[in-house]
């Protein structure tokens, strides 16, 4: 391409030196946009139902072998995957900031997510612990293995193009599984570079790493719906918004498939009385205001003590106010761009509904200053409700943080717990009493509490997911793993007798 803009370069670049084939991403169907600059930068090619269904086919028949190679082996395959994800860290990064619009440290740390979890998985393929049980029958022994569940598919979003596939599929492949991936189909081009370092990890395993143990399905929801619907997939892992779960859920359980679902999340926090402030501005501007706002634990409602409601409330605006904004390779900006158009519309809708149920609203507008016109940078918005009504109960994925006030710890719970979705919620406080009262059963209903710290961010080393609407599935650390793999109960009788359990008798 002749006239090929810089950031087609710098794309073409960073695909060939990750190691990706350009006829992948030339003369395809599907263009590739960046929401830095709104530039089309590659053409991928999506795949037909039939190559789905073949690429699905070969990862079956990869997990057939994949199963035999002991545990710890597999876990050596990890590693190298980890290996090559160090040594890339830096262009793939930076593919993930060109495609996601994520500044580059988090373009960075997300790839930094991945190699954290291949080191948790390493670790982990020496400790697929089942447990053993006492038997209510002489000379009998209960125990039970973890083995390998088969194909596992992966559906995962724009937000993190590439970190939900490395929960997964890290985990998987110690497991003893294959992963059939369909990412977003706005971000195409980092999962096809991270399928070449899977490739490039393979080659360097050895032929024990059989073809088509991970494969990567381009498209939108049709090719989704093949590996949801294809029963040679046991475990379906899906990212995304609950309307997708839903459909998701339904069918892989039509058929006794497992899901793992995280949909999406409206979490809170909460800002009592004795909270450290200046912390608690910190934590709450990188959680509401971070990623533009497209985390799935993105904060998106802030529950504040009337108390300091004024004090926290003024120095958010000028937070608000003042945060750069700009196109995250030419500044060191903190809010990229919004991923595309229909992300800018849905915040647009979601702030007049705001005005309409009473809300002040500040910010929310296009940014245009030094931006591209065809990209859609916006002020974050700081958004005061009088009550937890209207777009606060949904998810908008968008940076727009509602703010409610409260007076009672149990109100401020309430409302936390008072909305559909249910992933990931905090509190600040210094009052050790609020905290625990906070964590425990009739405190938050996420499946992520924290303390003294915003809703976003997680580390791998904790399940990661959340209740209600946000459907329940935990990934990557603690045992996340045994999702991903089948318990079989074995009942061994080493003695010479046959006593039946429960004391039933049954002499021929
Ligand atoms: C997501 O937005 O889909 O906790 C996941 C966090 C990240 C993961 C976000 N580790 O914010």
């Amino acid at each position: 391409m002749a006239d090929a803009s810089r950031l087609t370069e710098t794309v073409q670049e960073v695909l060939r030196s990750l190691g990706v084939d350009p006829r992948l991403t030339e003369g395809g169907n599907r263009p590739v946009r960046s929401p830095l600059t709104g530039e089309i930068v590659a053409h991928v090619h999506d795949s037909t139902a039939q190559e789905a269904r073949a690429a699905i086919g070969s990862a079956h028949e990869a997990f057939l072998q994949w199963r035999k190679v002991p545990a710890p082996r597999r876990g050596e395959f990890v590693r190298l995957l980890g290996e090559e994800l160090r040594a890339a860290k830096d262009d793939l990064g930076r593919l993930v900031t060109i495609e996601a619009g994520k500044i580059v440290s988090e373009g960075l740390g997300e790839v930094q997510e991945m190699i954290d979890i291949c080191d948790l998985a390493v670790g982990l393929s020496r400790q697929l612990y089942g447990l053993t049980m006492g038997s209510e029958r002489a000379d009998h022994r209960l125990q039970e293995q973890w083995h390998p569940a088969g194909v596992v598919g992966v559906i995962s979003a724009f937000n993190f193009p590439v970190a939900v596939w490395s929960w997964n599929a890290a985990l998987a492949f110690v497991c003893g599984d294959a992963v059939v991936w369909k990412p977003s189909e706005k971000t195409p081009l980092t999962a096809l570079a991270v399928q070449a370092l899977v490739e490039r990890a393979a080659r360097k395993f050895g032929p024990d790493a059989p073809q088509g143990l991970s494969r990567v399905l381009i498209g939108a929801r049709e090719v989704g719906e093949v590996l949801v619907e294809d029963a040679r997939v046991p475990v379906v892992s899906a990212t995304g918004s609950t309307a997708m779960g839903r459909i998701v859920g339904q069918k892989v359980a039509a058929r006794f498939g497992r899901s793992i679902l995280e949909l999406g999340g409206n979490n809170a926090s909460i800002v009592t009385p004795s909270a450290d402030l200046d912390l608690a501005l910190r934590a709450i501007a990188f959680g509401a205001i971070g990623t533009a706002g497209q985390r799935c634990t993105t904060l998106r409602r802030l529950i504040v003590h009337e108390s300091v409601y004024d004090t926290l409330v003024a120095s958010l605006k000028r937070v608000y106010a003042s945060v750069s904004i700009g196109n995250p390779l030419e500044s060191d900006a903190l809010v990229g761009p919004l991923i595309d158009e229909a992300a800018f519309q849905g915040m647009q809708k979601a702030l007049a509904e705001a005005r309409a149920a009473g809300g002040k609203v500040q910010g929310g507008e296009r940014f245009t200053e030094g931006v591209s016109a065809n990209a859609f940078y916006v002020r974050p918005a700081l958004v005061e409700m009088a009550g937890q009504t209207g777009p606060v109960v949904h998810e908008t994925f968008a940076p727009i943080l509602y703010v409610l006030k409260y007076s009672t710890l149990e109100e401020a719970i309430a409302l936390q717990n008072g909305v559909p979705q249910g992933l990931s919620s905090s509190i600040f406080t210094t009052d050790m009493r609020e905290a625990d009262r906070f964590l425990s059963a009739t405190g938050s209903d996420c499946g992520i509490a924290n303390v003294n710290m915003g809703s976003s961010g997680a580390e791998i080393g904790g399940a990661f997911g959340g209740e209600k609407e946000t459907g329940g599935g935990r990934e990557s650390g603690s045992d996340a793993w045994k999702a991903y793999m089948r318990r079989q109960t074995n009942a061994i009788n080493y003695g010479t007798a046959m006593p039946l359990a429960q004391g039933v008798k049954f002499d021929i």
